[in-house]
């Protein structure tokens, strides 16, 4: 049987699948990367997540040899404000950006929830590997006996500057009060051991776990207690957009199903034109060939949310001729293109559906608060 034009999509954007193969065997050779250099930020988590990624670039490219450069940046800088309050979108990325932009490095290796959905033209993010546990936790001060925030005294003390923490948990347990705590993890959790000042912490479980603090987490948050940022738990590669060796060197510790549901949730972020510090939570996960979206957009008490849920099929092949080249930045060549668009096409129309039941309002309120 003959197929039309129209049912093969993929076929017209096989041709840069084409060059990706070309570079494949370049890069087989090593004659393209004999010596990558990894861009980090010099927290301890940061530089964690870059030997991370090395190693596991090590098991597939052995031949070539990696180097990690360090650097600060403005976000690790400014410890004394809360992250909402600074307002820049790319505190924790822009001088790493400007020394890929000068080539003195292949690549940046960041927590995707740090990435603003709009990246610097010529940027992309070539790989995003398998995304660690997504929720956020709590954490006791070391002398706590408690196990659950339900349990903790009235005017109890939780530490987070994450809006989207507060708002969700404020609206859970309106008699606990919320107070930012800035460093890195290791900081935070002297400030709570010491300090005698907070009860709890509120952490993402990737960055613990990272860093073996495991046994430090008194209790998972539920998506129906606290929903979690956008990206978060997953590991993103930046590099740029035409560095067609390295994309493909990136394109072997690619994680597909963490791809898919992260593009749902950049796309579903960008179309709020949300930042990373607005109240915009989700929660996604792929189930036989399905992918689920949920999302929620709060006022910054909790008192105002709008939640909603969508799903999409993968079975159902998209008929649509597909130009685009990335997602909300990330680009994914060795995935069916079908598939990144349709889930792109579920985080705006998920969005879509929140802004109709008012989810502007509520973000512009927010913005006009915080
Ligand atoms: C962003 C937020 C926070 C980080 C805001 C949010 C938390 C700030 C705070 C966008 N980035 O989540 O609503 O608690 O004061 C950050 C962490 C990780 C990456 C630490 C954490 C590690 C987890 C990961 C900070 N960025 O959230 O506990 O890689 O996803």
């Amino acid at each position: 049987m003959e197929k039309t034009d129209i049912e093969e999509p993929p076929q017209k954007k096989r041709k840069s699948e084409g060059n990706f193969e070309a570079n494949n065997e370049i890069l087989e050779n090593g004659s393209v990367l004999k010596r990558v250099k990894v861009g980090s930020r010099k927290s301890q988590l940061a530089l964690f997540q870059s030997n991370f990624v090395v190693d596991l670039l090590r098991k597939n490219y052995s031949n070539i040899s990696y180097d990690i450069v360090p650097m600060s940046t403005t976000g690790d800088k400014i410890l004394d404000v809360a992250l909402s309050k600074i307002g820049e979108k790319s505190l924790f990325t822009k001088e790493l950006e400007v020394a890929l932009e000068k080539d003195e490095i292949h690549f940046i290796v960041h927590s995707l929830k740090d990435l603003p959905t709009s990246l610097p033209p010529g940027m992309v993010i070539g790989a995003i590997c398998k995304r660690e546990n997504p929720f956020d936790v709590v954490v006791f001060s070391e002398s706590s006996t408690y196990k659950d925030l339900k349990e903790l005294p009235n005017g109890s003390v939780i530490g987070t500057s994450s809006l989207r923490r507060i708002a969700q948990l404020k609206k859970l347990y309106p008699s606990l009060t919320f107070e930012s705590v800035r460093g890195n993890l290791n900081t935070r959790l002297r400030k709570l051991d010491d300090d005698n000042k907070y009860s709890a912490l509120i952490l993402a479980a990737a960055g613990v776990i990272r860093l073996d603090l495991e046994h430090r987490i008194g209790k998972i948050l539920t998506p129906s207690e606290c929903m979690y940022a956008v990206g978060q738990g997953a590991l993103a590669i930046e590099c740029k957009a035409d560095d067609l060796p390295t994309i493909h060197l990136l394109s072997k510790i690619s994680d597909k199903d963490t791809t898919l549901c992260c593009i749902a949730e950049r796309a579903f972020m960008k179309k709020l034109e949300g930042g990373c510090s607005v109240p915009v939570a989700v929660y996604s996960r792929i189930l036989n060939e399905k992918l689920y979206l949920k999302g929620g957009v709060f006022s910054l008490d909790g008192s105002k949310c709008i939640i909603e849920e969508l799903s999409t099929d993968f079975k159902v092949k998209s008929k649509q001729d597909i130009k685009q080249q990335h997602y909300a930045g990330i680009v994914a060549p060795h995935i069916p293109h079908s598939l990144l668009h349709i889930s792109n096409q579920l985080g705006e129309a998920l969005a879509e559906l929140l802004l109709e039941k008012g989810a502007a309002a509520i973000l512009q309120e927010v913005r006009t608060n915080s």
